[in-house]
């Protein structure tokens, strides 16, 4: 395709004219020779008017034909001079016509200058990996793996006339005529320097940590398992540290949140320099780092993270006229081939790090793997990454109390406490009290809480939604479920259980929340506002285990309790202990004062649930009544497993 402007066509016109004039004086010659002179004259002014008139007409066609070319060709200049991709146009033999502005740029060559020398001198790619020069109609496509959608596409580096280079993608054709001969090839290409920038810049994003410029938890993790594999198959130790630095909180207390940034940033390089080169330290959040030590012997890994400590400790961070000092306390776990997955890893190295915490600070705690007798501490540690493998697993299960109505005439619609079971690795159900301690401990509680909660939301939601919840209030019933301190103190708790009571539509009393007195009154406000939002939402509260704690009446007033569970300790001797009797009693005639309901718990024999009628407790739960039952799912029978939240 030539864009170079054509020679005009009035010659043509003007020649057509010449033409037809010269055959007309043949014409009229030839009529001359046999007849009058006048009526030749007349025929030949006519054929001279007639050859001027279709002269004049062919002459405006070829002009409004030659307008419409030139608009077509200066649409085609603008758009080739304005669009940001490079352009080259060559003819048949491969040597540049054209080049637009952007090629002018990119390759450092005028039209002028460029016009019939070869494209390969002109427009010079080099393959991005090797360096070598390509023919770019031939070999760039296949250069590169991150290709266009088809042939004749592709990504290379463009070589200037004056050595600049610069990342392209790119596309040829060839132009073909009507009937299919080739008279060229059209090249264009645009700059990919800037897209890759920002394509690196997502990717550095993603897996670091914008504050210190490490790598961030994702990317840790990532490595981490990477480290597992290479520790089994090749029978490599490495080792984990986590970190949570000592006493943090003061900084930002005292000198604000900028100064807090400032020491972690500070602190970064102060940890960094006690490194080795294959090492990866990561801020996984907080205050708290990751460092993972590559083919690292336990020993040296104590060293290194005796070292770190110790600098981390001796450093002296400055803000304005203040200096502080801050400690770290480590957890350090061995990667071996027995190594679990990377969340039992850091399950446990979290873990680690909090013994280091409760023994004073600013030490390092190492892991050692259980044998034979095992230690407090390590046999919590080993029920944490029960805990971990059980929620990997899918090995908790729900279950469920019967909490039943007292006196004559009482309706038997059921009411449940909800409980939660783990199956440990040998298969046996452990109940909450074996494994909650451990998982309040190392910060797993909410968790298992949260998944309690929404599993049993779930379940009740299919439940009404298959017809087996009676429509009649008074005689739904309601099903308990316990919420812990920790969860009470979860300032994301309300958003968390309004989502999903939004997505999961209860009717209005069916789900119950318990509470220990001792955690309500000791986050009294939290735990009064907590209820109060929650009730909003349809639910209920029972204040559990009262008596045990602090066990004053007047907090009742400030709590809006629906129900009171009377604590197990004074029930099951309410039969023989004229104390407990009395206690039952009076806890039982002051809340019905007050518009609560009550449960006595731990009902074991027929003559505490004899007393508990008589006194008019209005429900009573324990063994004796039913023990509690796996909660399976009424179409399959099967349990309910918890689900993830
Ligand atoms: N400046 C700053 N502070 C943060 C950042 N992320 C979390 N924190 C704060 O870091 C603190 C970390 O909590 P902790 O580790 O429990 O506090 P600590 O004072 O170090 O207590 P111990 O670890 O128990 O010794 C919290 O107060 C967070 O608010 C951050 O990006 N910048
Ligand atoms: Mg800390």
């Amino acid at each position: 395709m030539s864009l170079a402007p054509r020679p005009s066509h009035y010659a043509l016109v003007g020649t057509f004219g010449l033409l037809l004039a010269a055959l007309l004086a043949v014409a009229i010659l030839g009529l001359a020779t046999h007849h009058p002179p006048l009526l030749v004259v007349i025929v030949g002014a006519l054929a001279l008017a007639g050859t001027i008139l279709v002269t004049l007409l062919v002459a405006r066609q070829v002009k409004r034909t030659e307008y419409a070319l030139y608009l077509e060709k200066e649409l085609a200049q603008v758009t080739l001079h304005s669009i940001g991709d490079g352009v080259i146009t060559t003819d048949a033999d491969a040597r540049i016509e054209y080049l637009n502005p952007v090629a002018e740029q990119y390759t450092g060559w005028s039209t002028a200058d460029a016009r019939g020398r070869s494209l390969t001198e002109v427009y010079r790619v080099t393959d991005e990996r090797t360096g070598k020069a390509l023919d770019p109609l031939v070999e760039a496509p296949k250069a590169s793996t991150d290709l266009g959608p088809g042939p004749g596409t592709g990504s290379v580096r463009l070589v200037g006339r004056h050595g600049r280079e610069c990342p392209i993608r790119y596309s040829h054709s060839p132009i073909r005529s009507r009937d299919g001969e080739t008279l060229g090839m059209i090249v264009v290409f645009h700059d990919v320097s800037q897209i890759r920038t920002m394509a690196q810049q997502l990717l550095w994003q993603a897996s670091h940590d914008a504050l210190t410029g490490l790598v961030n938890r994702r990317e840790f993790e990532r490595r981490l398992g990477d480290l597992i594999e290479t520790a089994r198959a090749q029978q490599r130790e490495h080792a984990l540290l986590l970190m949570d630095l000592d006493n943090f909180k003061t900084v930002n207390d005292t000198c604000g949140h900028a100064a807090g940034d400032e020491l972690l940033r500070q602190l970064t390089f102060v940890m960094l320099a006690r490194m080795r080169g294959s090492d990866t330290l990561a801020r996984l959040g907080g205050d708290e780092f990751g460092a993972l030590l590559e083919s690292c012997p336990p020993e040296q890994a104590l060293r290194i993270a005796h070292a770190l400590r110790e600098s981390v400790r001796e450093f002296r961070f400055v803000w304005e006229d203040k200096t502080f000092s801050v400690g770290v306390s480590i957890g350090l776990v061995p990667i071996t081939a027995e190594t679990g997955s990377a969340s039992r890893v850091l399950s446990l190295a979290d873990a680690c790090c909090y013994e280091a915490k409760k023994k004073g600070r600013d030490r390092v705690q190492v892991y050692r793997p259980p044998e034979g007798e095992v230690s407090g501490t390590d046999s919590e540690l080993q029920m944490v990454s029960q805990i971990s493998q059980a929620f990997e697993l899918g090995r908790f299960r729900l279950y469920r109390q019967p909490i039943v109505q007292l006196g004559p005439g009482a309706p038997q619609h059921p009411n449940y406490e909800v409980l939660v079971r783990m199956i440990d690795r040998a298969g046996n159900l452990i109940p909450a009290t074996g494994f909650m301690p451990a998982a309040e401990r190392y910060n797993l509680l909410t968790s298992i809480e949260r998944w309690v909660v929404s599993s049993l939301i779930e379940y009740l939601h299919n439940q009404w939604n298959a017809g087996a919840i009676s429509r009649e209030p008074s005689q739904r019933g309601w099903y308990s479920v316990n919420l812990s301190g920790t969860s009470i103190n979860d300032k994301s708790l309300p958003d968390f259980l309004r989502n999903l009571l939004t997505r999961y539509r209860l009717p209005p009393g069916l789900l119950c929340f318990e509470i220990t007195e001792t955690t309500a009154i000791s986050n009294l406000n939290t735990a009064a506002e907590l209820m109060r939002e929650l009730k909003g939402m349809g639910c209920s509260f029972a204040l559990d285990d009262f008596g045990t704690g602090f066990s004053s009446f007047a907090y009742l007033k400030y709590l809006p309790v629906d129900v009171l569970k009377i604590a197990g300790t004074f029930v099951v001797d309410i039969a023989t202990d004229a104390v407990d009797y009395a206690i039952v009693d009076a806890i039982n005639r002051i809340s019905h004062i007050l518009g609560i309901q009550t449960v006595a718990e731990s009902v074991e024999d027929a003559g505490t649930l004899a007393k508990l009628t008589a006194l008019g407790v209005n429900y009573a739960q324990g063994y004796f009544l039913a023990p509690p039952e796996a909660i399976v799912h009424a179409s399959t029978g099967e349990p309910v497993e918890l689900a993830s939240a």
